[in-house]
């Protein structure tokens, strides 16, 4: 499935229907009096955060969204229908953003959270609402209501539990496939992965979280370096985050600082301060000592010790993951994996057997419980 992380769309609410000007008209009833119904309401724009859903694609394709306009209201006292409303289906982690792009409307969180973006025009009143003790005849009626029309962004941060980040080339990718079901393209050249993709890391029964692989970052991002820093708004709602070093890179620290630099200047400060699990990768790659001997410098320079990890032979991911896990826990409270969990039970029984996905299969443990 193509990924599309924002979107611009036109919206507009319906048109109430007109108000309705008649009589009464019958055999041997004179002057019947007015009978003009009520127009109908137009209808409403709403945006519904739905499960399963993970890229705006679809609003590439069609920008503009239209409620259906009220119908006028009858004879005979008989009010308009109501115009159709527009329900836009979102992916969870959507927010909606006014034409600036700055002022958030609307964040959609959690699954079936419904929120109402515009609303329909009033239908006119029909002439039997004008009806007086001194007008009896009214021939008069009122005009309904025009709907309401705007620009809006939609822009999706996805849902991850816990972000992987990193130079390009680090293995970030590698290790997502070796610990999720997730099959992101990995390659030996940086800019392998051009859009984030998300893994379901299983623990055991009942309990697993999200992990989300993003485009590396390098030196200058923020100033749209690179693939810059956009695909950082993914990792804006993760718990933790996992920072993935080649060990074999001429110096692990250096590519440490650079990247710790860009989360500094994203977005002030926001992924600076999340709790950050650092791993030295590809340590197959070289022998048990120099391991050693780099993860010392490292931590001696930094102040912070690396777990050391191999994606290629699953050395140490378990417990990389076992950390991340028990971070991502203390960060989310303690009954995070119920609220979790009962999210995908609930996803999973809308679905129908052989629309499982992939993630959901039971072939997706068996990639940490090899190690
Ligand atoms: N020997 C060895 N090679 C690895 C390991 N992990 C990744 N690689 C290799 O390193 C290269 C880059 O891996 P990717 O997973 O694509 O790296 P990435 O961090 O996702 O890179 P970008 O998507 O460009 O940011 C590939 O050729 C992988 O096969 C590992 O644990 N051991
Ligand atoms: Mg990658």
């Amino acid at each position: 499935m193509k990924f599309l992380d924002q979107a611009k769309i036109y919206i507009r609410s319906g048109d109430g229907g007109a108000g309705c000007v008649s009589f009464r008209r019958e055999k041997y009833v004179e002057m019947g009096g007015p009978d003009g119904g009520d127009g109908g309401r137009g209808g409403d724009v709403w945006a519904e955060a739905v499960d399963g859903l993970n890229t705006l694609i679809d609003y590439r394709y069609r920008q503009h969204f239209k409620a259906g306009k009220g119908m006028h209201g009858m004879g005979r006292n008989r009010t308009g229908q109501k115009g159709g409303d527009v329900v836009l289906k979102l992916p969870v982690g959507t927010q909606i953003l006014d034409e600036d792009k700055t002022t958030v409307l609307a964040d959609l969180t959690e699954p079936g959270q419904k929120v109402l973006l515009l609303k329909g025009g009033n239908g006119g009143f029909g002439n039997a609402r004008f009806k007086s003790s001194t007008n009896q005849a009214p021939r008069h009626a009122n005009p309904g209501q025009p709907g309401e029309e705007r620009w809006i962004w939609l822009r999706l941060k996805l849902m991850a539990d816990a972000g992987l980040v990193g130079l390009p080339n680090a293995g970030k990718s590698t290790l997502l496939s070796a610990v999720s079901a997730a099959k992101p393209k990995v390659g030996d050249y940086p800019f392998t992965t051009l859009h984030p993709t998300l893994g379901v890391v299983r623990m055991g029964p009942g309990e697993s979280f999200v992990l989300a692989d993003i485009p590396g970052l390098i030196e200058g991002a923020h100033e749209g370096r690179g693939l810059g820093d956009r695909f950082l708004g993914h990792v804006e709602r993760a718990g933790v985050l996992l920072h993935l070093i080649d060990i074999t890179h001429e110096d692990p620290v250096e590519a440490w600082r650079t990247v710790r630099k860009e989360l500094e200047s994203y977005g002030g400060g926001a992924l600076a301060n999340k709790p950050e699990l650092v791993a030295l990768g590809k340590i197959d790659l070289i022998d048990e000592e120099t391991r050693q001997m780099v993860a010392e410098d490292f931590a001696e320079r930094t102040g912070v010790q690396p777990l050391l990890l191999s994606a290629a032979t699953g050395e140490g991911t378990r417990q990389a993951m076992g950390r991340l896990y028990q971070l991502i826990g203390q960060q989310r409270g303690h009954d995070w994996q119920e609220r979790r969990y009962a999210r995908e039970v609930a996803a999973l029984s809308d679905l129908p057997e052989s629309g499982l996905p992939e993630s959901d299969r039971p072939e997706s443990d068996l990639a940490l419980e090899q190690n």
